[in-house]
């Protein structure tokens, strides 16, 4: 299964319950638990992300500024960013970099990546083809390097890669030389004593180990392995866009304690990022801005926007009031969904920016006794058109507004006469600035 529409789902099932409490925690680690298994992440990593999502998400001190919901979506979330490692950041001065990897793994196309990256940092960057093993390896960077506009070198009919490189470095001058190096179908003695002179001839100040996504977990092993040879400085994982395992393989070469470099995504050259396991997880979460999006309920919680359902009423001016300082929050739903908000109709919550300026000059068309008293505007069709006149609008408009109002103001009726559910809800906006009515 898609590792992103599995976490996607589950969290759509927890936004969707009216609260969540302890033992709804445990069957989300358990859902969790299975979807990460399933992606071929290592057993052990799963257990321990299990524990500390149970601890933190339980955590009462950790949770005064968001609701149980969001808190609990933070923690899964930052939970999976800690397990996919950390956030790269490539050196843009002069260097050398050696590659390295197994046939298949997709270095080569990587070396063409990282060439194309750097031109359009506006440096100047030459490939250097010394990979004699695999048949037209040589031929295959030379059309990647015309393709990214940069130097080329290789001897075509040298066998021994350690000379191809000695004379390179000679004649390129270059800010940016990257070498790709031998491949092999599995990782050997023979290669690793290739890759140390390699290594020991170019200085590099960065080596980076090419991985395919679609070797899961495997990617740990790999990466271990090749750190015993030449240390490391980076791994690039890629054909990430189509593989089910990589999140396995993302968390196992972090866990080998190596940092994620870059991505690849696709075939062609563009199709690389500079890895950012936050970013990473907000997509796989359908959230890409999930840290923005929680500064701004915190932010917005403070300033009290959101604190409008006072007293015992609500009324037609709360609605609005809640309506407009939920929109500055971005996508409605998503924000109404976190604050534990999830029964309130799709039409409501879709709402867009012209939807609300008719509702804002609806509003004002009304009088002040209207607005406190919706039930004044009940079937009263003389007061219903003079507000659509009013408003520039329709008999229609006015009436579709009242419909959705009473819907919310039902939703709110359940808080004043259930006390069991206002508990419920209360306690799930712990925190929230929020204040039912009485
Ligand atoms: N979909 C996808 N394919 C890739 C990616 N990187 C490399 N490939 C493909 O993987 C195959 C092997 O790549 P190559 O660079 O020759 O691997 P090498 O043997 O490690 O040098 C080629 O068909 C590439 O087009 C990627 O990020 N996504
Ligand atoms: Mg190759």
């Amino acid at each position: 299964m898609d590792l992103g529409k599995g976490l996607r789902d589950i969290l759509r099932k927890i936004s969707g319950k009216p609260y969540i409490d302890e033992s709804e925690v445990k069957l989300l680690i358990k859902e969790i638990q299975k979807i990460l298994i399933s992606s071929d992440v290592n057993i052990k990593l799963v257990f321990e992300l299990s524990k500390r999502i149970e601890k933190n998400a339980l955590d009462k001190e950790k949770m005064k500024e968001l609701s149980l919901k969001e808190h609990v979506i933070k923690v899964v979330y930052d939970e999976l960013v800690a397990l996919m490692g950390r956030e790269y950041a490539p050196r843009l001065d002069k260097h050398r970099i050696l590659v390295c990897g197994l046939f298949g793994s997709g270095k080569t196309t990587s070396i063409g990546k990282l060439a194309y990256y750097y031109k359009t940092k506006g440096m100047s960057v030459a490939l250097v083809g010394a990979d004699c093993d695999r048949p037209a390896a040589k031929e295959q960077l030379e059309q990647l390097a015309s393709q990214a506009g940069v130097n080329y070198y290789t001897e075509k009919e040298e066998k021994s890669s350690i000379r191809i490189v000695e004379n390179a470095l000679k004649k390129l001058k270059e800010e940016i030389i990257v070498v790709d190096s031998a491949g092999r179908s599995a990782f050997d003695e023979g290669l690793s004593e290739e890759l140390k002179k390699m290594y020991e001839i170019i200085q590099p100040e960065e080596v980076y180990l090419v991985v395919s996504a679609d070797i899961g977990q495997i990617a740990g092993k790999q990466t271990e392995a090749f750190k015993n040879a030449v240390p490391i400085s980076g791994v690039i994982v890629t054909k990430l866009e189509g593989s089910g395992k990589g999140g396995g393989a993302l968390s196992a070469v972090a866990a080998a304690d190596t940092k994620i470099a870059f991505i690849g995504v696709g075939e062609k050259l563009k199709d690389f990022e500079i890895y950012n396991s936050d970013r990473f997880v907000g997509k796989l979460l359908g959230m890409p801005d999930i840290k923005g999006l929680m500064e701004k309920i915190k932010e917005i919680g403070t300033e009290q926007d959101l604190k409008v359902i006072e007293g015992d009423k609500f009324t037609i001016k709360t609605f609005y009031e809640q309506l407009k300082a939920a929109k500055k929050m971005g996508p409605l739903g998503n924000v109404l969904g976190m604050m534990g908000i999830s029964d309130i109709p799709k039409e409501i919550v879709q709402q867009n920016e012209g939807k609300l300026k008719i509702y804002e000059s609806i509003i004002n068309s009304m009088t002040e006794e209207e607005r406190e008293d919706a039930l004044l505007l009940k079937r009263n069709m003389s007061r219903i058109e003079r507000i659509a006149k009013g408003a520039g609008t329709t008999s229609e408009e006015v009436r579709g507004f009242l419909s959705q109002f009473e819907k919310i103001n039902k939703i709110f009726g359940k808080f004043k006469n259930d006390r069991g559910f206002r508990k419920k809800v209360e306690k799930m906006m712990q925190g929230g600035n929020f204040k039912l009515p009485m």
